[in-house]
């Protein structure tokens, strides 16, 4: 295993590095332990010198400039944000089995964590740059280089201006209160809550104020969702929609799928999130959907971070499907089962989440 990474974590790829979390462990904490944080690396974990390391700040800006992490903090101050990171591929595993997605790692319902972040704003450190005409995105490079399609090409991706003004952006050196681990990015990477993680980028290098999204593999390429109709063979690229906002999801983490449970009261719990708006209500059945019962928000409320729920069910002798369904403030809701948003790179599975049970 990775240094200071738990045992525990579900490995999905050794190299590059990808785990998750068991289901039940996930649940126990609000603020995940760095250890059980998942890890999501498209290549190997860059080898940074701390002694020449700086990020850059450029592009369409006035006043372009470098720093040192130390200079960073000084000059802008810190913050701390606590947000949920969720890979846009959390739940494909749920996808694959209404139908095979290929060359695509099969992520369970952890490909998610909350965290205490600490760093900079970002908006901050543009505003400081000074924003020129016409900046409408911020695209951030990572140190990391990957292969693909007999390329190499470093990690990168793009956020709206609007969104990257918002408080709640960071370039962060903290997680939990300590300094980042490498796996999860040192010295500096981006915290974009509200965003699929693939936009939070880790081992960032450079800030680049742009007009246009980032041309970058995994902005212009990779992470767009595409109809269930359109297959790996017909794709057209240009036609995908760049993933970005993440919004409403629930998941049932306990009791586990498969599990034998004493028949009678049985406690359930999971957790929810929404990107865009707040977690307003979250249900369960065991009819079908045909009857709901309300679940308790529990624990603490933070407006980026994932909402912990709980319930009991009463659950007479046999087996149960359980369903999970959650909504925002804004009324938006979850599709009913995941063939309706199957895509064939399993991204954004955001379906009524179930499980089978047996009382006994
Ligand atoms: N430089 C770089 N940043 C990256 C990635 C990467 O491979 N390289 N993976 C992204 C993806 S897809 C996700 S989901 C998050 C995962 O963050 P974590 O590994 O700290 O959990 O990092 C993002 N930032
Ligand atoms: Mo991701």
């Amino acid at each position: 295993m990775i240094a200071g990474k738990d045992p525990r974590l579900l490995v999905r790829s050794q190299e590059p590095f990808n785990a998750e979390p068991p289901r039940e462990v996930l649940r126990h904490s609000f603020i995940t332990p760095v250890p059980l944080f998942f890890v999501r690396n498209h290549g190997a974990v860059p080898a940074v010198d701390p002694g020449a390391y700086r990020v850059s700040v450029g592009g369409l800006v006035r006043r372009a400039a470098s720093y040192r992490p130390d200079e960073l903090r000084a000059r802008f101050g810190d913050v701390t944000v606590v947000a949920t990171l969720q890979c846009a591929g959390n739940r494909r595993q749920e996808l694959m089995a209404v139908r095979p997605i290929e060359g695509e790692i099969p992520w369970d319902a952890q490909a998610i964590g909350t965290a205490e972040w600490t760093g900079v704003r970002l908006r901050d450190v543009l505003e400081d740059a000074g924003i020129a005409a016409p900046a409408a995105h911020v695209a951030f490079l990572g140190l990391d280089a990957i292969e693909h399609g007999g390329r190499t090409e470093k990690f990168g991706g793009s956020i709206p201006l609007a969104k990257a003004l918002g408080a709640e952006i960071l370039v962060a050196h903290a997680m939990n209160g300590r300094p980042l681990t490498p796996i999860h990015g040192s010295p500096l990477r981006v915290v974009v809550p509200g965003y699929i993680g693939a936009r939070s980028v880790k081992w960032l290098e450079a800030i680049t104020v742009r007009a246009d999204p980032s041309e970058n593999y995994f902005q212009a390429h990779s992470y767009k969702l595409f109809p269930p109709e359109v297959t790996p063979d017909i794709v057209d690229w240009a036609t995908g929609v760049m993933l970005g906002e993440v919004g409403i999801n629930a998941v049932i983490c306990r009791p586990l799928d498969g599990e034998t449970v004493r028949a009678g009261a049985v406690t359930c719990m999971g957790y929810a999130l929404s990107g865009r708006h707040e977690v307003a209500r979250v249900e369960l059945s065991i009819d079908e959907g045909a009857t709901w019962t309300p679940a308790a928000l529990k624990g603490p409320s933070e407006r980026w971070a994932w909402r912990f729920w709980e319930t009991s069910l009463a659950l007479p002798p046999g087996r149960h499907e359980l369903i999970v369904r959650a909504r925002d403030t804004a009324g938006g809701s979850q599709p009913e089962n995941p063939a309706l948003i199957w895509n064939f790179k399993g991204y954004m599975n955001a379906a009524r989440h179930r499980i089978g049970v047996r009382a006994a």
